[in-house]
């Protein structure tokens, strides 16, 4: 037990990077430069990207996965990846359809009662407030089967997916409008918008695109169905989206391909879609007056009703002047509204340019119904050129557009070229060029979409890197590559692998404005937010059982499941609720029943149920997934699975010896005594924790209170413990005071964690030679045998200096050559005292002298050891 407490982590403090690297920079740096093939940009870029230990990153980012059907979630800089949220796919590791609870989630996205267990996500869009990030919920839509996800950023869980009744595909969305009132998903590949069969030849006729105006609650994160409604469009291939801000606000803007309105038709001998599809040198842009069209929405009569779901038809949109065309550059895909709404800048596939356009020209068009004609659907037309600020060449393959805070300033991926453009779409020039790995399709800039860009860093989503990585087989990892353009041009920092789908679109938001909490309210359920029904507080877990349906209410906290038995018969549907007691940060319990393929993961104070039939006879181990504590893999138990029908024949006993009473007795006596001197050193860390006011450090707190739920469920156990001891039970009291001792144990893990803390947050600041000196002292072995404010295999050197005369010099010569001075009565009392000598581990002059800087420091902090 002893041996435990001794473990006090060593206080390396947050050291600067710039201390490290200019002290290192002489020898150590450049041996690892000329090891490693590094120059000197390449160090560079490695510091801006590299977060030491425990430093967090500036930036988080919300990547699609693509056809993965998931959402990436990442940090910038230093693009690790933190999480991957299960959205259109089961997902083991976070239950996510494999427990009751989220299976609904994922069942809400079943089309026409069919199953649907992917997604090819696209297009993830965090809910505004005046066109600014919020932080508070995430939505993302799925192209092949229409449908959008609501993830709740609090606990970054899917908690909504709605399908699309009309669309067929969905591309352009998800777009928050600029206070979340809605959010837009536009129609891709044009289809009918009713379930029935209708003949290609009747394309033009019954085949419809659209946009889909989904209502959100951004109080309650959830998308309101009934009050959503489709705008009808024409048959051409609606892309990507945008909607107004600022000055635009109230307005949608939607791209297009094939207004061509080709059907194909290869197996015919016709030319392939893509050469019909692209014929016209323009397709056209629309713009339409969400605002209006809500309004409009609201009144039987401006709408049709197919598969329950509102339809505005063209007709009457175009009779409320609330949907315009503007023709735009051929095959066009990126549509971007600039912070401040004025400037919507397209980008054509085929064309070289991009085109910027002026909100106030086409408002004056609408305005004043300068109409260049109408479309076959009687939409009326803008003219181009009059709705244009201007165009200009950028490169090959312009696909998609991110803003800084520079006025002015834009960043275009060229999907050809291979390059990241800067250039200005106020002044038209172009500024900057900057190479790119293959493939790059959308760009994401630091809330680089929103109505307060942040600049510092883009990042280019290349599609499949045939060259960047270890070959892994012929399916590539996509890369993500950061890139710093906080200097006059732009520099690439670093490449990340993402071996997931199609990355799509990235959105990224500033850290502090996420707020995700750690624990739910006891009994939660996750997905709805609400208390569960199976919640299950200590000491109401139970079984109940109604003819072959068996209902199990369950505990899990460290480390164990209650019941620990669970016997059904055959053929029985089995419901298990689970709640997790713990209120510890950290404490995450996950729960699966061998063969059955059920899992769940458990957060603190959260509920869930698994729900199988017990179908196939045997006994099946059910245990914890995760790795919660010492005793996980005790924490474990069986389902019994009987058929009623048989007669099982008991199998011979098997004899065992016992302890005899005064050896029960000696055991119970140890056990009391361990736990004893186990809470005396608990008692000495809430001490310390007191005396140096722990309680005005938010994250000290945190754990003191995460400990504390721990020491707290120690006197139900010690009652136990003594009531059996008292009725003679003692092999029953061992038991329990062994639970004692687990608790103890998880207190103290706890409580060091917070002294250490404690100590980091109080202790004087290190300079760079005391750094230095601890390094030095832990990389010469010198903790081996002393330990700071201990007697350990060597002396406590707390004092150290004090001890001898002209102590500094005396240090040094003994940690330069111990040798020459076995012979010293001192020493050679110490070395008789602890059997052992001081060994010479070949210090330089100037690791000695570090060194006595960082016994100065600990002698300045002796209160704290
Ligand atoms: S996409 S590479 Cu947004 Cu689906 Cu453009
Ligand atoms: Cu709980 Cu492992």
């Amino acid at each position: 037990m002893d041996n435990y407490f001794k473990k006090i982590p060593s206080f390396i403090l947050g050291m600067s990077l710039v201390a490290t690297v200019s002290s290192a920079s002489d020898g150590e740096l450049q041996k690892v430069m000329k090891a490693r093939g590094l120059t000197e940009n390449d160090v560079i870029r490695a510091a801006k990207t590299y977060n030491p230990t425990g430093v967090k990153d500036e930036f988080v980012v919300f990547s699609s996965g693509g056809q993965s059907g998931q959402v990436i979630v990442y940090g910038v800089p230093s693009m690790r990846i933190l999480k991957y949220i299960a959205v259109f796919t089961p997902e083991p590791w976070q239950g996510y359809g494999y427990d009751v609870d989220s299976l609904k989630v994922l069942r809400q996205g079943n089309i026409r009662g069919r199953e649907i267990n992917w997604g090819d996500t696209h297009h993830p869009a965090i809910s505004e407030k005046d066109g600014k990030y919020d932080g508070k919920w995430l939505a993302i839509n799925d192209k092949a089967n229409p449908r959008i996800a609501i993830i709740d950023l609090e606990d970054f869980e899917t908690k909504q997916i709605v399908v699309n009744p009309v669309f067929k595909s969905a591309h352009g969305g998800a777009f928050f409008t600029q206070n979340s009132e809605f959010i837009i998903e536009a129609a891709q590949y044009a289809a009918p918008f009713d379930n029935e069969y209708h003949p290609i030849d009747e394309y033009k006729e019954t085949y419809r695109g659209g946009v889909t105006l989904w209502k959100f609650d951004t109080k309650k994160g959830r998308i309101l169905e009934k009050d959503s409604f489709t705008l009808e469009l024409p048959p051409y291939m609606q892309d990507l989206s945008d909607s107004g801000k600022g000055v635009s606000d109230g307005w949608g803007f939607t791209n297009s391909f094939n207004t061509e309105m080709y059907t194909g038709g290869i197996e015919v001998g016709m030319p392939p879609n893509e050469a019909g599809m692209s014929r016209n040198d323009t397709d056209f842009l629309h713009v339409y007056n969400w605002k209006k069209l809500a309004e409009l929405a609201k009144h039987k009569e401006n709408v049709q009703i197919v598969n329950g779901h509102k339809i505005i038809p063209m007709d009457i949109a175009v009779k409320h002047d609330t949907l315009f065309l503007i023709p735009e550059p051929k095959s066009p895909h990126g549509v971007d509204v600039s912070p401040d709404g004025e400037y919507i800048t397209v980008c054509g596939k085929l064309d070289t340019h991009a085109s910027v356009f002026k909100w106030s020209k086409i408002q004056n068009l609408i305005k004043n119904k300068k109409y260049i004609g109408k479309d076959p659907y009687g939409i009326p037309i803008l003219d181009m050129k009059s709705s244009l600020h201007g165009q200009v060449e950028l490169g090959l393959g312009p696909l998609h557009n991110q803003y800084s805070p520079v006025d002015g300033e834009i960043y275009t991926s060229l999907y050809v070229d291979s390059q990241i453009v800067k250039w200005n779409y106020k002044t038209l020039k172009v500024l900057d060029k900057e190479n790119v790995h293959y493939n790059v399709g959308h760009l994401c800039g630091m809330e680089g979409k929103s109505a307060d860009p942040q600049g510092k860093y883009i990042i280019s989503l290349n599609k499949l890197a045939i060259d960047r990585f270890q070959n892994v087989g012929p399916l590539h990892p996509q890369n993500h590559q950061l890139i710093d353009i906080s200097g006059k041009t732009m520099d690439l920092l670093v490449d990340m692998p993402l071996p997931l789908g199609e990355p799509h679109q990235a959105v990224a938001i500033r850290a502090e404005k996420l707020h995700p909490h750690v624990r739910y309210t006891m009994g939660t359920n996750s997905k709805t937010g609400e208390q569960h029904i199976g919640k299950t507080l200590a000491g109401q877990e139970r079984i109940e059982r109604n003819g072959n349906k068996v209902t199990v209410y369950s505990t899990l906290v460290r480390s164990h499941i209650n019941p620990e038995r669970i016997t059904v018969n055959v053929g029985d549907e089995v419901t298990i609720h689970m709640t997790n007691l713990e209120r510890a940060q950290d404490e995450t319990h996950g729960f699966t029943v061998d063969h059955y393929d059920v899992h769940a993961s458990l957060e603190p104070g959260e509920t869930t149920t698994l729900q199988f039939t017990a179908d196939i006879e045997g006994v099946f181990p059910y245990y914890c997934t995760e790795f919660c504590s010492a005793l996980h893999l005790e924490m474990m138990g069986y389902l019994m699975v009987k058929d009623p029908n048989k007669k099982y024949v008991s199998a011979q006993k098997l004899k065992m010896s016992t302890m005899t009473p005064a050896e029960l007795k000696a055991e119970y006596d140890k056990t009391v005594a361990v736990n004893d001197a186990t809470d005396a050193v608990i008692q000495s860390v809430v001490k310390f924790l007191k005396d140096n006011h722990f309680d005005k450090h938010k994250v000290v707190a945190d754990l003191v209170t995460d400990a504390f739920d721990q020491y707290g469920q120690i006197p139900a156990q010690k009652k136990l413990a003594n009531e059996a001891a008292k009725a003679g039970d003692l092999e029953k009291a061992i038991l329990f005071e062994n639970m004692i001792w687990q608790l103890m144990v998880k207190t103290a893990d706890v409580g060091i964690r917070a002294k250490d803390a404690l100590v980091r947050l109080i202790a004087t600041k290190q300079s760079a030679a005391v750094q230095n000196g601890e390094r030095a002292f832990g990389e010469g072995g010198c903790g081996g045998c002393h330990v700071i404010g201990k007697v350990s295999s060597g002396p406590d050197l707390t004092g150290v200096l004090q001890r001898h005369e002209n102590g500094e010099q005396w240090v040094k010569n003994f940690i330069m050559k111990p040798e020459a001075m076995y012979e010293e009565p001192y020493v050679k009392g110490m070395i008789d005292y602890f059997n052992l000598k001081m060994p010479n581990q070949h210090m330089s002059e100037k690791e000695t002298k570090d060194i006595i800087e960082y016994l100065k420091w600990i002698d300045e902090n002796a209160n704290l050891f």
